[in-house]
């Protein structure tokens, strides 16, 4: 296997961190996104969308972490991550769509913005951002996890932006059942951590 991976991406990282937990090997190509290598042709035959992560498993050639991380629980039959059942997996991808929409567009490009000076106006993303730590900080208050009373890739998904948004200058200190659900992950067997991550203790 093969992973199209840029080191301070957190979609990235949800992938390495899965990899991880699961102990599977693969081989790792970076890619440089200030040189724009994620738009050149022979990516964009890979991804048309131009962006990482992308896996290339014998061939097999997919986009987007949500979908990767469906991939990999399946390859490797890891039920636990992500159930057989159609009800559970509803449940599952409640929280990848709240990855993809709510946390990348609030925390990630909050982030993006203040780590990377991103020209981008601030206001909206940091308040998507609040809001949606806030609907986190409310299940986690009732729930160890996001799906099923277990760790699931729901959990592996929403993790990275969650905990990276200290760097969109987020204090996450009023966050405390989002920091308790850090640590059940951070206490993984297999956990890996990024640069960031785990945030720093406040
Ligand atoms: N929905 C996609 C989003 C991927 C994405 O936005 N990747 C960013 C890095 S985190 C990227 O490649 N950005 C470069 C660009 O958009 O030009 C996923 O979850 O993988």
């Amino acid at each position: 296997m093969i992973l199209y991976d840029t080191g301070v991406s957190g979609n990235c990282y949800k992938i390495r961190l899965m990899l991880s937990l699961l102990g599977l090997d693969y081989e790792n190509v970076p890619i440089n996104l200030v040189a724009l290598e994620h738009k050149a042709p022979e990516f964009l035959a890979m991804n048309p969308l131009g962006k990482v992560p992308v896996l290339d498993d014998d061939g097999l050639i997919l986009r987007d972490s949500q979908a990767i991380l469906v991939y990999l629980a399946t390859k490797t039959n890891s039920t636990n991550w992500w159930p057989a059942d159609g009800t559970e997996q509803a449940d599952v991808v409640q929280w990848l769509s709240f990855a993809a929409n709510e946390m990348f567009n609030g925390c990630a490009i909050t982030r993006a913005i203040l780590k990377f000076n991103r020209p981008l106006e601030l206001e909206a993303p940091q308040k998507l951002a609040r809001a949606a730590l806030d609907v986190l900080e409310g299940h986690l208050t009732t729930h160890d996890w996001l799906a099923l009373n277990r760790s699931t890739i729901a959990d592996i998904a929403v993790y990275p932006y969650a905990g990276l948004i200290w760097e969109g200058n987020i204090s996450l200190a009023p966050y405390e059942a989002i920091r308790r659900w850090f640590s059940r992950i951070e206490s993984l067997p297999g956990y890996t951590p990024m640069e960031g991550l785990p945030a720093p203790a406040e």
